[in-house]
């Protein structure tokens, strides 16, 4: 099964969702959000800081709203409005206070992607002898080399979680045997536990082009193998997650030290609770590098977009042209491999997708090489120099 067999997955894009309750003790029904914008039933509103709890709490009595969940650091509300009403006008009444900072909608992150399988010699988006790559072995030279290329540097993943572990039905990938992991207690959100395994394969195929396990004579290389990948998960097992769990991942992700996060999810509307957030680990001196997205447009996706915190990664094939469906525009930072599964345009028999080891939704322990596409996998290759640059 692992050994020379390719198979070719495209997922062009994730349309299910669910909503994830981000912390214990709260018994809330989980509406389905599939297809959606934002969370039904729901709203994120901040107060200003001078505000008193008791102010607060008369507002949200007299707007029959309940908290579900308050950021301890970022300090917005997850409020459930009444049944009666409708997000957009439960946002009105809230902008309408003077005490209130902020209000908006919950909205919903999607992951970016598309899937194929083995080996560094197919790995034209690392090193090859003309196009497309970004010329990791002759970085790797000036970088320290095996052992030494990213070393000491936290990456952080924030994304559908990644197969760092055996634990119960998940498996440690085999091409992770030697990568090194820093797990933070609580970095599963969509779970609301300890360990975030990755349920879906798209954290993981991410993880692979940043550290896979390399120079271990299996499988494929990672761009800064010495460095140690942080998983945080807030995207679920149809690659999909709310803005507020991947605004509470990235606070997660700075708080806890890391020095790179990578996001290669995003959506399409702008948000105070996401900007912020980004704005809160730019602050703290974090590089954030965001996929832009994967619509074909003028334009990049959040949190991508937000130029003064995120470098925004758009996607190119092997011929280094941009891909088809890399979104683009005066928001757009670098760009870097993506791949596109359309063609080969190298000649090696296989469609030109970004190879690392995953595995297939729903089968977690069932690892092989698989060929993506997507600004979701041209993130990770910037994610692992930036950790280079740092190291270095
Ligand atoms: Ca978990
Ligand atoms: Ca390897
Ligand atoms: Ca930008
Ligand atoms: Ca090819």
């Amino acid at each position: 099964m692992i050994k020379g067999k390719i198979s070719l997955i495209i997922l062009v894009s994730v349309i299910l969702v669910f909503t994830a309750t981000a912390f214990a003790q709260i018994i809330e029904k989980k509406p389905s959000i599939a297809g959606k914008e934002y969370v039904p039933g729901e709203i994120i509103v901040k107060f200003k800081s001078e505000v008193s709890e008791d102010a607060i709490t008369k507002t949200n009595q007299r707007h029959r709203a309940s908290v579900v969940y308050k950021s301890p650091v970022l300090g917005f509300r997850r409020l459930k409005i009444p049944e009666e009403k409708n997000v957009p006008e439960m946002i009105e009444f809230y902008k309408k206070d003077p005490n209130v900072e902020y209000a908006e909608p919950n909205y919903i992150a999607y992951a970016f992607w598309t899937p194929n399988d083995e080996y560094f010699r197919y790995q034209w988006h690392l090193d090859n002898s003309k196009y497309g790559g970004i010329n990791m072995e002759k970085a790797w030279d000036v970088t320290g080399g095996p052992g030494n290329s990213g070393a000491g540097v936290i990456v952080a993943v924030v994304d559908t979680g990644v197969a760092y572990e055996n634990y119960g039905i998940y498996a440690i990938a085999p091409d992770l045997g030697g990568t090194s992991f820093v797990i933070v207690k609580g970095s599963d959100l969509v779970d609301d536990d300890d360990h975030p395994n990755d349920d879906e394969g798209h954290g993981t195929h991410v993880t692979g082009t940043i550290a896979q396990t390399t120079n271990n004579s299996i499988g494929v290389a990672g761009v800064a193998f010495s460095c140690s990948i942080m998983p945080i998960k807030v995207l679920d097992n149809t690659g999909s997650g709310t803005y507020s769990d991947v605004a509470e991942g990235i606070r997660w992700a700075a708080d806890n030290n890391a020095q790179v996060i990578n996001l290669s999810l995003g959506g399409k509307f702008s948000s105070e609770t996401l900007r912020l957030a980004c704005e809160y680990a730019y602050k703290k001196g974090v590089v954030l590098v965001c996929a832009a997205g994967n619509d074909g447009r003028n334009g990049v996706s959040y949190p991508a977009a937000y130029d003064a915190y995120c470098i925004a990664v758009g996607a190119t094939r092997y011929d280094e042209t941009k891909a088809y469906y890399s979104n683009f525009g005066k928001s757009l930072d670098l760009v870097a491999p993506g791949g596109d599964l359309r063609v080969d345009q190298n000649k090696d028999g296989y469609a030109d997708g970004v190879l690392q080891q995953t595995f297939k939704s729903g089968q977690p322990t069932n690892f092989a090489y698989y060929f993506y596409q997507g600004t979701s996998m041209a993130a990770p290759h910037v994610s692992g120099v930036a950790a280079l640059l740092i190291s270095t």
